[in-house]
């Protein structure tokens, strides 16, 4: 909607309390915008004091119901906390060079992709958490985490940012940044396939690989056995999704009636490895948290 410079003129001399709020949102948004303009096209960014040994995970901030919307973070996260390795979760929404989070910075080495950030401190710090397995679980886990990162995620994707099951305000992203992302996720699920599918067919898929991980799992603790691995970094980092940042949507309800081994898993790993959950959470507020 364009108005004319009388109606601005008319708008700005009325002394009606509310357009002197109006206008002072705008220029602020209007300022906020240009300054992130400016530090994408100069690529400047503001000076962080980087403690020695302390990784920084960049994400996309806490999230309202679990401490990260993006599975790749809480995958990261959740390793870094089984592996001990001091962090911090940044809050600003700085993307990798390959344009995606999670990334990390550690005693001033980059590495992105949360898959090459957990091989980089496997080896940069001599960890496996899958020393306990044969190479032919290995194979399997391997096989698992593709399904769940390559296939599942578009589900997910598409369930939370797509089909509109409800006013995605829940995620504390506003409600125009759901929009933009809904965009890049149906764009991108096309280009990979899965989003040509009807959306009963893709939901058909969420169905048939949340079943394949629950009768995985079956009684276990973990889903290589009784001992936390590396599978269930990501494992965690997507189910966690479901259980906590999928409301009103179909898989919410499969989670919790028909698969509820998985929902058990969920609130094992969140005992186990986030007793500060409450604190890294923001309860549906904005995307930040005290930690
Ligand atoms: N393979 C990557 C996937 C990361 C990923 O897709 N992150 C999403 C957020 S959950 C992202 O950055 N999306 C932005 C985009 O695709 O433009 C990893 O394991 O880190």
């Amino acid at each position: 909607m364009m108005l004319s410079l009388e109606e601005v003129k008319d708008f700005v001399h009325s002394h009606d309390p509310n357009n002197y709020l109006v206008i002072a949102g705008g220029v602020l948004a209007a300022s906020a915008l240009t300054f992130g303009l400016y530090k994408k096209i100069t690529g400047k960014r503001t000076k962080k004091v980087i403690p020695k040994d302390v990784v920084i995970v960049h994400g996309c901030g806490r999230g309202p119901y679990c401490p990260s919307l993006s599975p790749f973070c809480l995958k990261v996260e959740t390793y870094l906390r089984m592996n001990r390795i001091p962090y911090q979760s940044d809050k600003d929404l700085e993307m990798s060079s390959k344009g995606k989070i999670p990334w990390i910075e550690y005693n001033g080495k980059v590495v992105n992709d949360s898959s090459f950030i957990l091989q980089y401190f496997n080896k940069k710090l001599s960890i496996d958490v899958d020393r306990v397995l044969t190479d032919k679980e290995r194979a399997i886990s391997r096989a698992f985490q593709k399904m769940i990162e390559e296939n599942l995620l578009w589900c997910v994707a598409l369930s939370r940012w797509v089909y509109g099951y409800t006013d995605s305000r829940w995620t504390g992203f506003g409600w125009f940044i759901p929009k933009v992302i809904g965009r890049t996720v149906a764009k991108n699920a096309w280009a990979a396939g899965i989003g040509r599918h009807t959306q009963s067919e893709v939901e058909h898929i969420f169905d048939d690989d949340m079943k394949a991980l629950s009768d995985f799992l079956g009684s276990k603790d973990f889903m290589m056995g009784s001992e936390p691995t590396e599978i269930d970094c990501t494992a965690f980092g997507m189910l966690a999704q479901i259980v906590w940042h999928s409301p009103k949507q179909p898989c919410e309800t499969w989670i919790k009636e028909k698969y509820p081994n998985l929902k058990e898993y969920c609130l094992r790993m969140k005992d186990l490895f986030w007793e500060d959950w409450d604190e890294c959470i923001t309860h549906g507020g904005t995307r930040e948290a005290t930690r």
